[in-house]
């Protein structure tokens, strides 16, 4: 039996590829960037590669048109279950076609057909597929989700949740948050000009990070929800990046590491 390579994550944040301040819009331009960075890493790095994508102005607005994060409370709703799965897969297809144009072999995969939760906790996640078809040589492509959740009806599964999930059932050996910031600031740094990149983060470190609550509509917490993920991953053992993917070379740079202007999350 060979033993799977240890994976590398990269979750592309949906602040990169769409962009927030208007629904249902991709950045075309950065999917453009990422895509032959994707193709370098497999090809050139020999990476074994799991991409994650969030749900940026595609998934976020609907859940919360619907109100999804607060889980089933009533009938309406179910025809909301449908519109985010389809705003997701729409987003889905797009990074797929994407990464097909720079000839990126990849396997979509959609987190509801094979996750089921209670109370936001998988009580059923089919990663075997995942494997297989990473050993297969292929990269597997998840997206952000609303799943069943047992005690809530429904439950809206983060792209950073899935990173962290798959962690626990896969060798990983680090994880990229891309997103449109160089990385976690003391201040939201599109607000505040005070706000100072913080450059590692150790597990055991007490931090302080002020959210400006002016953010636009992310029903999966944020920052600091990503930063609680993040910190779980470390604590594990896997070294977390966090940084800014949509600047040429830029993804290349954060698993190579060769990028000063990011967030280091360590053990
Ligand atoms: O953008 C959320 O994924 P995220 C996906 O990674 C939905 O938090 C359905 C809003």
């Amino acid at each position: 039996v060979i033993e799977l390579r240890a994976t590398l994550i990269v979750k592309l944040g949906g602040s990169a590829i769409t962009r927030k301040d208007r629904v249902f819009s991709p950045r075309d331009n950065v999917l453009e960037i990422v895509a032959p960075q994707l193709r370098e890493l497999v090809e050139v790095d020999k990476e074994s590669v799991i991409v994650i994508h969030g749900g940026g102005s595609f998934g976020h607005p609907v859940a919360s048109a619907y109100s999804i994060d607060k889980g089933y409370t009533n009938k309406g709703q179910l025809l909301g279950f449908s519109k985010v799965k389809r705003a997701m897969l729409v987003l889905h297809l797009k990074i797929l076609e994407a990464l097909l144009e720079y000839g990126v072999p990849v396997a979509p995969f959609s987190p509801s057909n094979f996750v089921l939760t209670r109370k936001g906790v998988p009580v059923n996640f089919v990663v075997k597929p995942v494997k297989e078809t990473l050993e297969l040589g292929l990269i597997p492509l998840l997206h952000g989700d609303v799943v069943i959740d047992v005690e809530w009806g429904f439950y809206i599964i983060s792209g950073d949740q899935l990173a962290f999930e798959l962690a626990n059932r896969l060798p990983v050996k680090k994880v990229i948050f891309g997103t449109d910031v160089k990385g976690i600031y003391t201040e939201d740094p599109k607000v505040s000009e005070r706000a100072k990149l913080i450059r590692v983060i150790r597990v055991t470190d007490k931090i302080c990070v002020k959210t400006s609550g002016e953010e636009v509509v992310d029903v999966t917490g944020g920052i600091l929800r990503k930063l609680s993920y993040a910190i779980a991953l470390a604590k594990m053992g896997i070294p977390v990046v966090i940084g800014d993917i949509t600047e040429s070379e830029g993804l290349l740079r954060l698993v190579r590491g060769n990028e000063k202007e990011c967030t280091l999350i360590l053990p």
